[in-house]
Formats: structure tokens, C-alpha cells, sequence
């Protein structure tokens, strides 16, 4: 690895307070689960204490200057998150309350309205439950079929049947990244054919927006999800990218105030967008926080996050081969280039859990089970892997770390 790239991690890792904090064992903590949830730096915790300090008051609503400006902070935290993502205007972001609430917002909405029988939905079989469950009450609800584009042992998507699957197809929702495999799905190939046969496109942008530059209207999706909690910003708040047309086009999700124009005893019109899709107070904090966190990923600069964790990832694959003699066996696919920062491994016959309790006690934190994505890894034939995942503030001394705590696990459980 570029000795550049990771001089200049180290000095971001100082950016965020947790990381500084040794664990209960007097360990050095190595944070190597960024893909269930990144850690995040000091301004954003700022951020939060300063909008409760001094800004704090509800939205849309008040009239008096404290509530213009945290009007003003709300929106422009809308705006920040627009631009980062090259949406064409703010309007068209919705402000939700994570991933699966974007996701379950377009099924409730757009999906109920646009679906009937004989219509299909097509995804993956690499997807988290937030991108199949939603689809298969969906398929339930209208009387379309769910259709899945199937996925090689490497981990990579079979796209040799994709025209056929694409015949009657309405909708695909896919990831952008597999937060299992790590696989990088080939986004250029599948969203101009899912167009060219009449489908709209959902993206689960779960585990890419966070570690490199998206660019929605490049892309040309027409719904793209995210979560504020897996891109240095607070839990709790995320957002939803829609094409003005299709947003103007469907019915509210919940309904209330702050979504309305105009309410009758008899009847109700409803707000433009985006306000129309966010009833009842929202969560203006951790919205306004997710802006500043969004200022930090733009001064990082998102072009140097992707190359910073795709040097790390290869510095990561090199060593762990080291043990594959040993009996240890890294998934997802083989090639550099189709993949992220985010490596699932089992080592011989230690099953993941014990093996992360092991690292944990080494101070470092992997996930290890089925990551929310139950049916693939039935389909892999892998009751659990453990899983290590990357972000800006992570080092080569995380992954010497991470080494040395699996060199102990072979020493406990007596492996060659
Ligand atoms: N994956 C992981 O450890 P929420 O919970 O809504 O913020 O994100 C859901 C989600 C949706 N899609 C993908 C691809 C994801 O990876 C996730 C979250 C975490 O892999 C927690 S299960």
C-alpha cells in the first residue's frame, strides 16, 4: 500500500474520538466493522451539541428566528446531501430515517400504485433482507412475481439471462455493493437494459455511498437509498434520491403534518415534494448533523476514499492469504476491481462467532453471522462467515492487527 495513503488515514482516524479509546482489555482498538455502522468524527458530534445549543426549535412552522434557522440548517443540510450525490435539486431528496425506510417508502408508494399481476419485480440473490423483504410483501400485496438475477459461487451477478428476465418486468431494486461479497454490481450494464425494457430502478446504496463518489444522474437510477449512519453521520437519519416525476407522480407514505397543503374534515391535499413523503416532526438534528457529515466526506475528497480502501483492501487480501494454508478462505470475487472494502472469510473449522470473540479480544471488531442476507448464504452453502470492512480512518496496522489476533485463533484452536 501507498505509504502516502496511510499516513494520511492515521492522521483522519485522529478525527474520530472513539478510535482513541483502548478497549476494557487495555487493547488497541481496531475498528474493522464499518459496513454495519461507520464511527464518526468530532465535527459531527459537534454538530449535534451545537444545533441543541443554540438552534433548537421545530421546523416549517414558528416564525420567531429560532426556528428559521433551524429551518435553514434542516434544509441546508437537504441541499449539502443533494450535491453529494448529484441529484438534479434538493426537492428530490427525502429525508428518512435510514436505508430500509427509503426502500419500504418506494414499495408503499410507488410500488402499490404501479404493480399488478402479470408485472414482475426483479432483484438479486445478493440482497440484505431491507432490499428482498420489502419486495416480496410487495409481490404478495399486487399479485406480481418476484424474479431474482442469480449470483456465480465468485460472488459475481449471472447476467447471460438478464434480457429474459427483464420481459414484463416493472421494477429492479439491486445493491450497489454487496455488504456480504463485497461484490461491486455492474450498475453501466444493468440500468440502461432494465430502461430499455420499461423497468424503474431502485439502488440500495447501503455500502457505496459511503466510500466512493456516486452520481445518481450519471447512473441514471431512478431511486437510490442510503443511511447517515454508514457515512460518518449520526443513526437514526438517511435518505431517499427520487426522480421528481416519479416522487410528483406517487401517493404519500405516512401521512400527518408537515406533508399537507391543505386538510379538510372531508378531505386533504398534500405538500410538494419532498415534503409531501415526511410527515410529523423529522429528525432535524441528525439531519442537520448529516450535513456536516457530508462536508467532512467532501473535504476528505470521495475519489481518496475509494483509492485509500482499495489499497487497503489489497494490503488486506495479501496478508490474509498468508493463512490460507492454514485453512482460511476469503469469498466474494477474485477480481480487485469488482470489489469493495468489505472482506467475509472463514478460517478452517472455527465457526465465525467464536472466531470474532477471539478478535474481539485482541480489540478487534469484525461482524461475523449472515449479515442480514439469510438466502445467500443458504445458497453459498455458509452457515456464517466473519466479515471485515474498511473505511477512511482504517490502516494497515488495523489489518496487521487483525492478522495477529487470527494467528492467536490458530493457536487456540490448534490449527497446522
Ligand atoms: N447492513 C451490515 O452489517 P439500515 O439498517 O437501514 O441502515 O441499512 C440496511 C442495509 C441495506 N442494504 C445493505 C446493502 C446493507 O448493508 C444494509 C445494512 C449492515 O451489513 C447492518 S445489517
Amino acid at each position: 500500500m501507498l505509504a502516502e495513503l496511510d499516513l494520511r488515514a492515521a492522521r483522519l482516524a485522529r478525527d474520530f474520538p472513539i478510535l482513541a479509546q483502548p478497549t476494557s482489555r487495555g487493547k488497541r482498538l481496531a475498528y474493522l466493522d464499518s459496513a454495519a455502522s461507520s464511527q464518526k468524527p468530532q465535527a459531527v458530534i459537534d454538530a449535534l451539541v451545537h444545533y441543541y445549543t443554540h438552534d433548537n426549535a421545530n421546523i416549517h412552522r414558528g416564525v420567531y428566528e429560532l426556528a428559521e434557522r433551524a429551518t435553514a440548517a434542516f434544509e441546508a443540510a437537504r441541499e449539502k446531501v443533494a450535491r453529494f450525490v448529484n441529484a438534479g435539486e434538493a426537492a428530490e431528496i427525502i429525508w428518512t430515517r435510514n436505508t430500509t425506510e427509503g426502500i419500504n417508502l418506494v414499495s408503499f408508494t410507488w410500488g402499490l400504485q404501479n404493480l399488478r399481476p402479470g408485472d414482475a419485480i426483479l432483484t438479486t440473490q445478493l440482497e440484505h433482507h431491507s432490499n428482498l423483504v420489502p419486495w416480496q410483501l410487495l409481490a404478495a400485496k399486487t399479485g406480481a412475481e418476484l424474479r431474482f438475477i442469480e449470483v456465480d459461487p465468485g460472488g459475481h451477478l449471472r447476467l447471460d439471462d438478464l434480457e429474459a428476465k427483464l420481459r414484463g418486468t416493472k421494477l429492479v431494486a439491486l445493491s450497489h455493493v454487496s455488504n456480504t461479497l463485497g461484490t461491486i454490481v455492474p450498475l453501466e450494464i444493468i440500468v440502461p437494459a432494465a430502461h430499455a425494457a420499461g423497468a424503474v430502478v431502485l439502488v440500495d446504496g447501503a455500502q457505496s455511498a459511503p466510500h466512493f463518489p456516486v452520481d445518481v444522474r450519471a447512473l441514471d437510477v431512478d431511486f437510490f437509498a442510503a443511511s447517515g449512519h454508514k457515512m460518518c453521520g449520526p443513526t437514526g437519519i438517511g435518505f431517499l434520491y427520487g426522480k421528481r416525476a416519479l416522487l410528483e407522480a406517487a401517493p404519500p407514505f405516512l401521512t400527518g403534518g408537515d406533508m399537507i397543503r391543505q386538510v379538510a374534515y372531508e378531505d386533504t391535499s398534500f405538500n410538494e415534494i419532498p415534503w409531501k413523503f415526511e410527515a410529523g416532526t423529522s429528525n432535524i438534528a441528525d439531519a442537520v448533523a448529516l450535513g456536516t457529515a457530508v462536508d467532512y466526506l467532501e473535504s476528505v475528497g470521495m475519489a481518496w476514499v475509494a483509492e485509500h480502501e482499495r489499497a487497503l483492501t489489497a494490503y488486506a487480501l495479501g496478508r490474509l492469504a498468508e493463512l490460507e494454508s492454514r485453512g482460511l478462505t476469503i469469498y466474494g470475487p477474485p477480481e480487485r476491481d469488482q470489489r469493495s472494502g468489505v472482506i467475509s472469510f472463514n478460517f478452517a473449522d472455527i465457526h465465525a462467532h467464536d472466531l470474532a470473540t477471539i478478535l474481539d479480544t485482541e480489540g478487534v471488531c469484525v461482524r461475523a453471522g449472515h449479515h442480514c442476507t439469510m438466502p445467500l448464504m443458504e445458497k453459498m452453502g455458509w452457515p456464517a462467515t466473519a466479515r471485515a470492512s474498511f473505511y477512511l480512518y482504517n490502516t494497515e496496522q488495523d489489518i496487521d492487527q487483525l492478522l495477529e489476533a487470527l494467528q492467536k485463533a490458530a493457536t487456540i484452536f490448534h490449527l497446522k
